[in-house]
């Protein structure tokens, strides 16, 4: 009998791509300011947090600011992706998540969302998923944010579901680092050369083989 009992899903990047709209909120903030920020700095802020992902464009125009502005262009950038997010409908799903997450449902296997965005049940909302998930871990249930584990601890305790029982599914090496962390299984979504530390790496949800996987 299979040991999987639940499956934690990250948000950007395996069940929708928001990284594009983080994208075009960070450029506004960026362009406004006077600071570089292109998309191979944006694939760096993947499953990185909003304060950290503002900490490396800093780091990498060679600025500096106090705490208080640190805040205030955070907040600022919120409110640009907090208006991109208000476009998101079920069409930008990617392919075969929500018949994954059936077919976890009809295998009695529990669900949980470990997303690293403050923002995580607005996006669910906007693509109809939300009722999909027994356990809704975001950016507000845990201090520590992706690469420490936990926030996929706080899922495996909410779904009351031992760790090594779990299966996280992530596309940023932050997260796969953070599950490995929490002694689960990884299932990496992307390139397999960065996410050599999980233990199954697809292309896209689409490919996972959830046969092979339980
Ligand atoms: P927010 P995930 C992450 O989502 C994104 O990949 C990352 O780029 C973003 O900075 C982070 O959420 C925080 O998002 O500003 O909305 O709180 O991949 O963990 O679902
Ligand atoms: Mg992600």
């Amino acid at each position: 009998m299979s040991k999987v009992k639940a499956f934690i899903f990250d948000l950007d990047g395996v069940i929708t791509d928001t990284a594009e709209f983080h994208y075009l909120a960070w450029k506004k903030l960026a362009q406004e300011e006077g600071m570089e920020f292109d998309r191979e700095i944006n694939e760096t802020l993947k499953g990185v947090s909003r304060t950290e992902s503002l900490k490396r464009i800093l780091a990498h125009n060679g600025r500096t600011v106090s705490e208080n502005v640190l805040e205030a262009w955070a907040r600022r950038k919120n409110g640009y992706y907090l208006e991109f997010i208000e476009t998101i409908t079920p069409a930008h799903l990617l392919p075969r998540v929500v018949n994954i997450l059936e077919l976890l449902k009809q295998k009695g296997i529990k669900t949980a969302l470990g997303s690293a965005s403050k923002n995580a049940r607005a996006v669910l909302s906007g693509l109809e998923i939300t009722d999909y998930f027994d356990v809704i871990g975001d950016g507000n249930s845990v201090e520590r944010s992706k690469p420490a584990p936990d926030l996929f601890l706080f899922c495996a305790e909410k779904l009351n579901v031992n760790p090594e029982c779990c299966v996280v599914v992530e596309d940023a090496e932050a997260g796969v680092e953070a599950a490995k962390k929490a002694a689960m299984t990884v299932v990496g979504i992307g390139d397999p050369e960065k996410l050599s530390e999980a233990d199954y790496v697809y292309g896209a949800p689409a490919e996972i083989n959830l046969d092979l996987i339980l």
